[in-house]
């Protein structure tokens, strides 16, 4: 890929004729000089297409001009907007309000696994900011993939995991950051869904691991047997060479790939401060293990969610 290098000393990747700067070797690279909005013109929107499969999750600084209306006309460029979400309806009708008041999301997971129609990409707009703190991380769910040893492979692409969004079991009263009319609609229809544990990813066929904080338990193994493959797997996804931490400011808008990562909001602002996002989340398909074989419902019926895209699978 031909590439130039800056004063700075950093990568500039031209093949799109964006303007691309990796943040790491893994994951994360912040898009310059690109103004977001419904009417970018086609060999952008494929560029932006093309780096959010290269790099997983991309970074727009300065975009101040988007309104709500204005990121979901861009969305409709990138792909097909869900409902806000499958439960959580109250809070927007073209958007989710991801606002502090609510809760925090700090619990590494892909976003709407315990339905089969796992979303494709998020759009994340900055709106409200707390004065210190309150950065996200993501996390490489093929780099974890990649770099686990062979055995734990073949071990991860043999198993399937059930998610709920009945999630956090054992969170206790004292951690609980959600707010309680906020749980009781996210849990007002109840969802499982059954998933391979390493999916093929629809657009590159790269294989990632599938799971994060849904996860219920795997199939045919015991809880405890569970737990425990589950924080092997998951300790593998969090390792900071596998993510990138991107510290907000007003304006900034982040997408990321849901087929190929995870993400963690840290909670390291005070409850007197405030913050708020604005969420538009891009429908996917029905997830595919290496064998072939799909996810799976247990539970609920997400049609009103999200059609369930069907893309060309990758070879
Ligand atoms: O608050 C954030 O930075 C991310 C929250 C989250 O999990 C999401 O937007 O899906
Ligand atoms: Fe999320």
């Amino acid at each position: 890929m031909p590439s130039d290098t800056t004063a700075a000393g950093t990568t500039v990747e031209t093949s799109s004729g964006l303007d691309v700067v990796k943040l790491g070797a893994r994951i994360g690279a912040q898009i310059n000089g690109v103004r977001l909005g419904g009417d970018l013109d086609a060999a952008t929107v494929a560029g932006i297409r093309a780096a959010l499969n290269e790099h997983r999750v991309i970074f727009f600084r300065d975009q101040q001009h988007l309104s709500e209306d204005g990121q979901y006309e861009f969305a409709e460029l990138l792909g097909h907007p869900t409902t806000p979400h499958p439960t959580l309806t109250s809070t927007g009708v073209k958007s989710l309000a991801i606002d502090s008041r609510h809760g925090r999301s700090n619990v590494w997971h892909t976003d709407v696994t315990f339905v089969d129609r796992v979303p494709s990409a998020s759009i994340l707009r900055a709106v409200t900011l707390p004065s210190y703190g309150g950065s996200t991380t993501w996390a490489s769910t093929v780099a974890a993939y990649d770099s686990l040893p062979e055995p734990l492979k073949r071990l991860a692409e043999s198993l399937r995991a059930r998610h709920t969004n009945r999630y956090d079991y054992a969170v206790t009263a004292a951690e609980d950051h959600l707010d309680q009319e906020y749980r009781r609609e996210f849990e007002s229809t109840y969802f499982e869904t059954e998933h391979p544990v390493v999916e093929v990813h629809p657009e590159t066929g790269e294989r990632a691991l599938l799971l994060g904080s849904f996860v219920k338990e795997f199939v045919g193994l015991s809880a405890t047997e569970s737990r425990a493959l589950f924080q092997l797997f998951q300790q593998r996804v969090t390792r900071l060479e596998n993510t990138t931490r991107w510290n907000w400011s007003l304006g900034d808008v982040a997408i990321w790939d849901n087929r190929a990562t995870q993400h963690y909001a840290i909670d390291d602002y005070d409850g007197s401060e405030h913050r708020k996002l604005t969420r538009i989340t891009l429908a996917g398909g029905i997830p595919v293990g290496i064998d072939g074989a799909s996810s799976t419902v247990i539970a609920g019926d997400a049609q009103d969610y999200s059609a369930a895209e069907s893309l060309p699978r990758a070879a």
